[in-house]
């Protein structure tokens, strides 16, 4: 009798491990594609998690982050905002400074949104996880100083295990939960069990209120050209979600893409409305980091979103070699910047 319970539950952890690899795509590998003039840009080694572009051309990269069950090379590095002047010919990085009285040993960006007042004052929303909580930091720009002058920090009891926002106005945005449990374990059984309890937030200082549920792990999030639609990656159930937006910021889905990827950030091409996607072909081998099989970096373009039949084209590829964990891809007047959760960062031009 004995020997077989443990039989059974042998039996069912191996069941268990063979669905969780089949859930994070184990087996799964690219096939190389790569623009033909791109290169590693030098300077960022632990991590791109997300890239926001000004219409004028200056790109803020957030760097350093430090997640449950993500690899990091510099645990002990607190991270960092670089800013890169796409309007220059082989453009470099360049870290900005942050104000005196933030505090910058605990500073841990992960996804970013920019904002422009109506005085084109510019501000950087940064999702941070100073001792592994979620906070919001609103930064203003200057551009002159090359600096970010801390302004506030908001803290909320949903603001919860945030992974991205989009900045709609002046402290209004919305804003992705990813996982509900606190624990890394319970995160990773929440994912494979699709409890889909993660959900996408809007935040004002008037109302702070859940707008859509029932992701499996809400990531990405960015917004149509036009501001009437809403776009948010579900990174575990490999689908982009449209939603449209209603005069009080509620949102209702419209439709979702189905795709074979971990999708991660989403940008929108502001000139064509097409949407690039930051994704990671095989879950398995970023939960699961080793570094003599890394892995790998995919970035999806997606033509006519909101028709039947979006078209769909794989616009980098890479099995780890050059580029591991791609979680954003953005483009400005032909050049494309591919930022990845904890490795380098690429530029090319298109
Ligand atoms: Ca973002
Ligand atoms: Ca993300």
């Amino acid at each position: 009798m004995g020997k077989l319970v443990v039989l059974a539950l042998l039996g069912a952890a191996l069941a268990l491990i063979v669905a969780f690899r089949q859930r994070f795509s184990a087996s799964r590998e690219v096939e190389p594609v790569e623009p033909r003039n791109c290169q590693l840009i030098e300077g960022i080694e632990n991590g791109s998690e997300d890239i926001d572009i000004l219409p004028s051309g200056l790109a803020f990269i957030s760097s350093g982050l430090k997640y449950p069950g993500m690899p990091n090379f510099a645990p002990n590095k607190p991270g960092q905002i670089f800013m890169m002047d796409l309007n220059k010919p082989n453009p470099s990085i360049q870290e900005l400074s942050i104000s005196n009285g933030f505090d910058k040993a605990s500073f841990n960006p992960h996804g970013i949104s920019t904002f422009i007042d109506e005085d084109h004052n510019v501000y950087l929303y940064v999702v941070n996880h100073p001792r592994m909580e979620s906070t919001l930091e609103i930064f203003k720009f200057e551009e002159q100083q090359r600096s970010l002058v801390h302004l506030k920090t908001i803290e909320h009891e949903l603001l919860k295990s945030v992974n991205d926002i989009f900045v709609v106005g002046p402290e209004q945005f919305y804003a992705t939960r990813d996982h509900y449990f606190a624990n890394h374990f319970l995160t990773l059984l929440e994912m494979l069990m699709d409890f889909r309890w993660s959900h996408v937030l809007f935040y004002s200082p008037k109302e702070v209120k859940v707008v859509a549920k029932g992701f499996n792990s809400a990531n990405g999030i960015t917004i149509s050209p036009d501001k009437k639609y809403i776009y948010i990656a579900d990174a575990t159930d490999k689908s982009i979600c449209v939603m449209k937006i209603h005069d009080n910021w509620n949102l209702t889905q419209l439709k979702v893409i189905h795709l074979d990827t971990f999708v991660d950030n989403l940008t929108v091409d502001p000139d064509t409305g097409d949407v690039l996607a930051g994704c990671h072909p095989n879950g398995w081998k970023i939960l699961f980091y080793n570094p003599k099989d890394p892995p790998g970096s995919e970035v999806l373009h997606i033509q006519d979103v909101l028709s039947e039949k979006p078209k769909i084209n794989t616009i980098y590829a890479n099995n780890g070699s050059v580029l591991q964990g791609s979680s954003v891809a953005i483009v400005y007047n032909r050049k494309l910047l591919i930022g990845t959760v904890f490795h380098k960062a690429l530029y090319c031009e298109l």
